[in-house]
Parts: structure tokens; C-alpha cells; sequence
């Protein structure tokens, strides 16, 4: 089954929407297979958004990351990725939909609450970048048989 990496950023842990977070991707009917809190380094932000480096705001996106902690999270279940990046709305918060996490307590695009892996193959190589594999838990979930 799919998964993805979801992150609280500190922004999202110190205004207290952890659980409220937590709590959509559970009540979908995602399961959770890894969670924890973390002061994440520069060279694991780094790591993380390879993508960016380079960017203009990339500097002062590591030092908000920094900023506090992280709530890192991977959550298991059909098309979990796409399904996570639209439950996160649009990258900056102005653009997201009502109903959306940014778009539900977001306002400004470096302050956008949440962190979702964009591909598969991200979310593969995220996962595996922020978790051991002991640290996650393969477990049954009794839900599995009303949801698929
Ligand atoms: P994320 O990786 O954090 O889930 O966000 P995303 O995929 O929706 O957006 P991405 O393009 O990966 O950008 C990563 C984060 O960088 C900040 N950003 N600032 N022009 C700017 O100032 C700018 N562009 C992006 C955002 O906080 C975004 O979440
Ligand atoms: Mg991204």
C-alpha cells in the first residue's frame, strides 16, 4: 500500500494544530505508521528540499524550519499521496481552499503549517530520510475491510 511523509511544521506545532492535523488524515481512514517530534538539523533540511537549493527563499525557509519543532509523520493508504496533497491545499495559503489544512489556518506562503510529499517517489525517498525502518510500525488495521 501507498505512503507518504506528512510533516507539522513548527508553525503548525506552536499554534497547537497538531492533533487537528493528525486527526483528518486518521478520520479519512489513513493509517499511521510513523510519528515524531523533532528539532530537525540544517543538513537534514537540506537534504529534504534538495530541490530548492539555490532558491532565493530557500535560506530563510531552513532557518523557519529550524525555527522549532517538527512533527513528522507517514500515513498509509490508497493514493495517500495525491490524497495528502489535497488535503494540505495549495502551496501558498491565499490560493488554498477552504476545507484544506493551508487554507483552513494558513495565511502567508512561508508560514504554511504543513509538509507533503509531491510524487511516490518522493515520498519514498522523504520517508527514508526522516525514518529508520524500525521506527515504523507494520500493523493490521480493523478498518481496512469498511474502507476498501
Ligand atoms: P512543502 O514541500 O513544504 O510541502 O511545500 P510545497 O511542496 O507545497 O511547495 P514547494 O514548492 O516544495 O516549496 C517548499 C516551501 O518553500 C516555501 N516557499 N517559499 N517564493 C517563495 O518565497 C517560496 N516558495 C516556496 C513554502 O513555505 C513551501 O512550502
Ligand atoms: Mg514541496
Amino acid at each position: 500500500m501507498e505512503r507518504t511523509f506528512i510533516a507539522v511544521k513548527p508553525d503548525g506545532v506552536q499554534r497547537g494544530l497538531v492533533m487537528e492535523i493528525m486527526s483528518r488524515f486518521e478520520k479519512r481512514g489513513f493509517k499511521l505508521v510513523g510519528i515524531k517530534i523533532l528539532n530537525a538539523s540544517e543538513e537534514l533540511l537540506t537534504k529534504h528540499y534538495e530541490e530548492h537549493v539555490g532558491k532565493p527563499f530557500f535560506p530563510k525557509m531552513v532557518s523557519f524550519m529550524r525555527s522549532g519543532p517538527i512533527v513528522a509523520t507517514v500515513w498509509e493508504g490508497k493514493d495517500v499521496v495525491n490524497q495528502g496533497r489535497a488535503m494540505l491545499g495549495k502551496t501558498n495559503p491565499t490560493d488554498s481552499a477552504p476545507g484544506t489544512i493551508r487554507g483552513d489556518f494558513g495565511i502567508d506562503l512561508g508560514r504554511n503549517v504543513c509538509h507533503g510529499s509531491d510524487s511516490v517517489e518522493s515520498a519514498n525517498r522523504e520517508i527514508k530520510l526522516w525514518f529508520k525502518d524500525e521506527e515504523l510500525a507494520n500493523w493490521e488495521s480493523n478498518q481496512t475491510k469498511w474502507l476498501y
